[in-house]
């Protein structure tokens, strides 16, 4: 008698939530990808002042029948795998202020929104979450982050240059300061490095 009443509850439980979810976001089938834009694709090379690649996170919201949904505010995070990372401030108000998490939408007809990540300082693999009101999505896949800021300080300085240097054409490739993802920290990856010297959260491209 007992199991019956639990199957009963659990089958009631079910067509509640099934009723409740229709035209409400759902974990189970919104998605959450991220790519670069530039050679590293779809991985990124970053510099905190937000003047490198961008990580355009594309969210597709839809309720647990696959329905896209219109019109939702979408909130972006991106979560590093372990490694420091630094995130500067990028003028969304209080508690999106920094730049790991990104405020968007309405998302359009499709369900869809992109937010873009790219003030962003440090190494590593990043991967990113959604929430839509109480609901979470993802991660996406994890991504690689190479960056000029390789300490994670959000400032590409002297320090940066030291570390830099101690990896300039050596073997195995420190995929940290190998910009252009060929597999070689060589010329060309100093020369990127060289473009944001100087540069921090708020401090614009060299002249
Ligand atoms: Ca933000
Ligand atoms: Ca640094
Ligand atoms: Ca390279």
């Amino acid at each position: 008698m007992y199991e019956k009443v639990l199957i009963a509850c659990a089958g009631l439980v079910l067509l509640i939530s099934g009723i409740a979810l229709a035209g409400d976001p759902c974990a189970g089938t919104t998605t959450v990808s991220a790519a670069g834009n530039g050679s590293c694709t779809p991985g990124a090379a970053m510099c905190p002042n937000g003047d490198y690649d961008q990580v355009n996170v594309t969210v597709t919201v839809k309720d647990c029948y696959g329905t896209p949904l219109e019109g939702q505010m979408v909130t972006v995070l991106a979560i590093p795998a372990g490694d420091p990372f630094c995130y500067c401030p990028d003028g969304e108000p209080v508690p999106n202020d920094y730049s790991d998490t990104k405020m968007v939408g309405p998302t359009d007809a499709a369900g869809v929104v992109v937010a873009t990540f790219d003030k962003v300082g440090g190494c590593g693999d990043m991967e990113f979450y959604a929430t839509i009101g109480i609901v979470t999505a993802g991660p996406s896949l994890s991504i690689y982050i190479a960056n000029v800021d390789n300490n994670g300080n959000c400032a590409c300085n002297l320090v940066d240059f030291g570390n830099f240097a101690t990896y300039y054409n050596i073997w195995p490739t420190n995929a940290c300061m190998d910009y252009n993802c060929d597999d070689a920290v060589n010329l060309v990856d100093f020369g990127n490095f060289a473009t944001h010297y100087n540069h921090t959260c708020s401090v614009g491209p060299n002249p």
